[in-house]
């Protein structure tokens, strides 16, 4: 069993690939004798973070919430895995800044693609919905609500070419790179 305890934090908008990606990495972890657990909508919006909309002012209690809870899974020597769209540099700074003071590990990782691409895909019809005005403050379609892009994440990946694949071998190659795995 192997114990490195850190998170990977995914940020990327809606429907760029962050929760497939997610998936495969902790399969990877978990099949090489990891312990990974997965953070993700289903598992915090649905629960935690059930009180929590997509106003500003809730997407930025959403994501420190995640930062502590993820700080908590790393620091008992799980790698956790968060895969939240977190559209605000200063939230991600913030869980950042929590894993530094803890001593953990804190690996950035954007998932990229062109919002004309996450808006093609749209596999859910939320980007249609934003466009019509059904959904109100959809990242990166709604005037009040953008998508701050990383400016220095420890992983970039270009989601809009290449395999899920692709995208979980560029993390687990920095991680080996760093010494981590
Ligand atoms: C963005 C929204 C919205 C709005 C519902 N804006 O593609 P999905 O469906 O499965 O992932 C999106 C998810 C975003 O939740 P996060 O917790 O990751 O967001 S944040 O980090 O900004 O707090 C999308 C769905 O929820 N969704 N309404 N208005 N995404």
């Amino acid at each position: 069993l192997h114990q490195p305890g850190l998170t990977i934090w995914l940020t990327g908008l809606s429907a760029s690939g962050k929760s497939t990606i997610a998936i495969a990495l902790e399969q990877h972890l978990l099949h090489n004798a990891y312990v990974a657990y997965r953070l993700d909508g289903d598992n915090i919006r649905f629960g935690l973070n059930k009180d929590l909309g997509f106003s500003p002012q809730d997407r930025v209690e959403n994501i420190r919430r995640i930062g502590e809870v993820a700080k908590l899974f790393a620091d008992s020597g799980t790698v956790a895995i968060t895969s939240f769209i977190s559209p605000y540099k200063a939230d991600r700074d913030l869980a950042r800044k929590l894993h530094d003071e803890a001593g953990l590990r804190f690996v950035e990782v954007h998932v990229d693609v062109p919002l004309s691409v996450a808006e093609e895909r749209d596999p859910k019809g939320l980007y249609k919905k934003a466009r019509e005005g059904v959904i109100k403050d959809f990242t990166g379609v709604s005037a009040g609500a953008p998508y701050e892009v990383p400016e220095k994440p420890e992983v970039y990946i270009d989601n809009s070419t290449g395999t899920v694949e692709d995208g979980v071998a560029k993390i687990v190659d920095y991680l080996v790179a760093e010494g981590v795995l």
